[in-house]
């Protein structure tokens, strides 16, 4: 059987950011991170129940179908239509629960909405979370039909697992000559033409896949998984799920960004403008 070769996530206990910047950000490898959130009160309290009855008449945003299954991409990468309407959280958590139903609640501020939530877990007291250059704190909650496709994002990323488990499957930066990436001045430059977790097996079809190494490993609730930037992942729900997710920026990562940013625009503009008089 033809298979990729795997390698396994590292597990650190760790609390503390000068800890994390210290021993864990210069390898420059994803890490699961241990023991940092086992005393949030949400660890307890937060179930699709729970949410459902406690702020079910939120306004949340909701994906109803696979993410290619609702954006039209064309072969260099342009996209053509996106659709993720907000929903009552309630209709979601009943939505992802119907038998042929994806639905997936991505992306949701839920904790600068809701004081209540925010009030049972520690991003105030605990110092994990004291990044100046955080972004808000996202909320996705799935079932165990939700599927995030392979993408990288531009800056770190720490996901904490409040209920149910995630495999997450990483590549390296250097892999992405075998994993089939849209051009990379396009919009959808961030992702692949691997769509679906059929496709992370389809050697058939995408043959240089078995070159990649993949970063594997089932994360499961009070762990945070951190995926450094450009690194491709894709995210896998066991069952149903509560996770929450931000990116930070190091002082290093946004300079060296700003500075590439007049380059990136330029390249991009001439990028768009030679594929629309292709087409
Ligand atoms: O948990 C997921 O489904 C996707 C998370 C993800 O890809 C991210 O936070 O960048």
């Amino acid at each position: 059987m033809v298979t990729m070769q795997t390698r396994e996530v590292e597990r650190i206990a760790c609390k503390s950011l000068k800890e994390f910047f210290r021993e864990i950000r210069p390898s420059r490898c994803p890490v699961v991170l241990t023991e940092a959130v086992d005393h949030w009160p949400a660890m307890q309290l937060w179930t699709h129940d729970y949410l459902a009855d406690t702020l079910g008449s939120l306004m949340v945003p909701c994906e109803r179908a696979n993410l290619f299954d609702c954006v039209t991409v064309n072969d260099k990468g342009s996209i053509q239509r996106v659709d993720r309407p907000r929903i009552p959280l309630s209709q979601a958590i009943s939505a992802m629960r119907e038998p042929n139903s994806i639905a997936y609640v991505t992306e949701w501020q839920a904790l600068e909405e809701s004081s209540h939530l925010r009030s049972q877990v520690g991003l105030d007291s605990d110092d994990l979370f004291a990044h100046k250059n955080r972004s808000p704190m996202q909320m996705y909650i799935g079932s165990q039909k939700s599927y995030t496709p392979l993408h990288f994002d531009r800056a770190p990323n720490f996901t904490t697992h409040i209920r149910g488990s995630k495999t997450w499957k990483i590549f390296a930066p250097r892999d992405s000559k075998y994993l089939y990436p849209y051009p990379r001045l396009s919009q959808m430059g961030h992702f692949t033409h691997i769509h679906t977790k059929e496709d992370m097996n389809d050697f058939n079809r995408f043959p240089k896949l078995r070159n990649a190494v993949c970063w594997e490993t089932e994360v499961h609730p009070g762990e945070i998984i951190y995926i450094p930037e450009y690194w491709w992942h894709s995210v896998s729900s066991i069952d149903e799920t509560i996770s929450l997710h931000f990116f930070f920026k190091t002082p290093l990562l946004r300079a060296k960004q700003a500075l590439t940013k007049p380059l990136n625009w330029l390249l991009r503009r001439r990028f768009n403008s030679d594929s629309n008089s292709k087409n």
